[in-house]
């Protein structure tokens, strides 16, 4: 893997030349950690070095229709589509945005999924191992018994007269119903909402409003941990709400989930309500698939922004299927006999793309667990891990920091033996984190993807692919195939070789979200008139000497210290690497002098007693790591950090705490545990 020179294409086009992968030099100046893949890895890998990635990447940015037709092609389309297979507009000034993929071509995603799997010979192989709340609870599905299960909701759904373009809003936990309901609303070309069932009733009714939905699928309970939640409920004050808003729901279609809430104790709507036992069961198991343009829409997903109403995400068909498919056979080295499990939960996009679409359309066996990963203990992932022998690991950082915070036996007491490839997705993760779980859970023995991209991109964008490069600790590595990231400063422009700023993407890429629904506008607004020309991810990117990236968080997030600009990432990166914090949250704070401060909220490893010699010594990591102007002026001990149910740490909420602007906490109810909040106040002045 020792590459003394490679070359790596980066921004319109242009061959950029990469000193990258020269072993000895980058070790010995310690400025970064390579990680190399084994050559066992490696001489089985789709993509097994460099060279071949820099082969693939290029073309696919020389000719992108031509090298998104070949892998289109190996789908199943009813009608193929015309030569051009992409056309956009990315560029303001020049009209209206549009990006579209493989318009014209007829399809199905669930066809797709399923169906072609099926003829393909995958009929009797395992599509989902469910793994409910409990320990022994279980259950299963292969290809043609979930085909059966997808057809009989969708015939249901058609004979209450949904049709091709109509929305469905799905709102339910990590049941196998959950992926059944998505697949059957494309079968029959609905388009599926799915909202996370963490949200609130008034969350729900805000999305429900806006998409005005014909029916919306929910269960009456579910068990998270030890604690019962009763979805229906939620629901009712949800259809309650929507109806004031003059968007009154008809049809509640519910599942009953027996563990968790028995249906008598269930409060009902006679009228509106259905069990989905009474009535789904009764259709046939064969339902004719809607073929749809690969322009016509398969989702809507809400996603917050900075300001405003939730926005709702729209991706369509056949750029999706074709992305989400193509990301998830590269990004972890796919093979039939992998068992893939992606923690993820289907209310975000990574459970859209890589608990869903991206897994199925390959044809592979997928987990969905319904529980808490530290429920009964904080070994349950790895017990699951062992039980299923699953070989490919897609998780959170969050979830990586709260397992390392732990006594690494939890983990070791499990074989994990069959562990291939580990993920990261959803925020940069710091080095420290990254080694823990490639250490010790992966046994320093699978490479680690770490993914970045998010709910607008469909897919994986920046991205390592296991067995090609030497990774380093907390980069992304190098863009996929057909995505051109670049850097630009605050006036726009690209910025060359090693440096820092906005990551911004040039061209479309087939999973790219066509619009904010009901808002074009805004998608203009929002994503591509910060930077004309270019789509604005909202993200800080600093690429090094060799050509990698490393991101830096969101931009809101940056830290103007006495004019150096510093990532919020970075800070907690170095805190965190001190042995004895557990997890840190940065936040900006108006100074006097520097313009900004750095206020740092601190968690403890369990047991260690906060101390001023340790505050110090904090400090002190974060001067050595990054410099004195880094230094953080405010550390505040934090028992627990305010996360949403998907793990993201609400920065919103600290940056108001820090600044002592109580009465501006605005909704924190969509927390996972909204005690953490008071907790913080009472710690203030320590
Ligand atoms: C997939 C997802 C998107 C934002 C994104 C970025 C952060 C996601 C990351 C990452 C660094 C990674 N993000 N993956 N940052 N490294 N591997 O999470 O989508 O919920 O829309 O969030 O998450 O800041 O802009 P979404």
């Amino acid at each position: 893997h020792v590459e003394s020179m490679a070359q790596l294409p980066s921004g319109a086009g242009k061959i950029q030349r990469l000193n990258a992968v020269i072993l000895g030099e980058a070790l010995a100046s310690e400025e970064d950690d390579l990680v190399l893949p084994s050559e066992e890895f490696s001489s089985q890998a789709h993509v097994s070095s460099p060279r071949q990635y820099l082969e693939m990447y290029s073309r696919s940015i020389q000719d992108p229709a031509g090298f998104w037709s070949e892998i289109g092609s190996q789908f199943y389309w009813k009608e193929t589509w015309a030569p051009e297979v992409v056309s956009e507009n990315l560029d303001v000034r020049k009209g209206a945005v549009k990006i579209e993929w493989f318009k014209g071509a007829l399809t199905n995603i669930c066809y797709n999924a399923l169906d072609r799997n099926i003829e393909a010979g995958y009929g009797d192989k395992v599509a989902i191992y469910w793994e409910g709340n409990e320990l022994g609870q279980d259950g299963q599905l292969t290809y043609k018994e979930l085909l059966e299960k997808v057809c009989q909701l969708a015939n249901y759904l058609k004979s209450v007269g949904v049709g091709k373009g109509d929305a469905v809003v799905i709102y339910l936990p990590m049941l196998m119903e959950l992926p059944i309901a998505m697949l059957a609303c494309a079968r029959i070309g609905a388009v599926h909402s799915v909202v996370f069932a963490g949200f609130s009733a008034e969350s729900l009714a805000q999305r429900i409003v806006d998409c005005k939905p014909k029916v919306v699928i929910t269960c009456n309970a579910v068990r998270r941990g030890s604690k019962p939640i009763h979805l229906k409920d939620i629901v009712d004050n949800a259809l309650v709400e929507s109806t004031k808003n003059d968007v009154p729901v008809g049809l509640c279609l519910t599942y009953e989930n027996p563990s968790a809430m028995k249906r008598e104790a269930t409060k009902w709507q006679d009228g509106r309500d259905v069990w989905w036992q009474d009535v789904v069961p009764t259709f046939p198991t064969e339902c004719p698939v809607e073929w749809v343009d690969a322009e016509d829409p398969l989702f809507l997903l809400y996603t917050s922004g900075s300001t405003g109403k939730p926005k709702g995400v729209l991706h369509t068909t056949g750029g999706y299927m074709v992305y989400t498919a193509t990301t998830f056979k590269y990004a972890f080295d796919y093979k039939p006999s992998d068992i893939y499990w992606c923690t993820a939960d289907c209310g975000w996009i990574t459970g859209h793309s890589y608990v869903t679409y991206g897994p199925l359309l390959n044809g592979a066996t997928v987990i969905v667990f319904e529980g808490a990963p530290n429920y009964p203990d904080v070994g349950r992932c790895w017990d699951i891990v062992d039980k299923y022998k699953v070989t490919i690991f897609y998780t959170a950082p969050t979830l990586v920091r709260s397992l390392m915070r732990e006594s690494s036996e939890y983990v070791t007491r499990y074989s994990r033996k069959s562990l291939r490839v580990l993920g990261s997705v959803g925020e940069p993760i710091n080095p420290s984190a990254w080694r823990w779980f490639f250490n010790v859970v992966g046994d320093s023995r699978c490479p680690i993807s770490d993914t970045w991209w998010q709910t607008e991109t469909g897919g994986f964008m920046i991205t390592p692919l296991p067995g090609a490069w030497p990774q380093k600790p907390g980069s992304a590595t190098f863009p996929f195939f057909g995505v051109q990231p670049v850097i630009v400063d605050e006036k726009g422009n690209e910025i060359e070789g090693e440096c820092s700023g906005y990551l911004c993407i040039k061209n479309s890429w087939p999973g790219a979200f066509r619009t904010l629904y009901g808002d074009h506008e805004r998608y203009e607004t929002t994503y591509f008139k910060p930077f004309a020309g270019y789509y604005f991810t909202g993200d800080g990117c600093s690429r090094d000497k060799d050509g990698y990236h490393w991101l830096t968080g969101r931009v809101d997030d940056v830290i103007n210290v006495s004019g150096h600009r510093i990532g919020t990432a970075e800070v907690e990166s170095a805190l965190v690497s001190h042995p004895q914090c557990a997890e840190a949250a940065v936040v900006g704070i108006e100074h006097e002098v520097k313009g900004q401060g750095i206020y740092a909220f601190v968690t403890l490893i369990e047991g260690v007693p906060y101390s001023e010699e340790l505050r110090k010594s904090l400090i002190l990591t974060v001067r050595k790591q990054i410099g004195a102007f880094a230094a953080p002026d405010k550390i505040h001990w934090a028992p627990g950090l305010p996360k949403t149910r998907s793990g993201k740490i609400m920065r919103r909420i600290l940056r108001k705490i820090a600044s002592r602007q109580l009465d501006e906490l605005g909704d924190t109810s969509t927390l996972a545990d909204p005690g953490v909040v008071q907790q913080l106040i009472s710690l203030s002045d320590c």
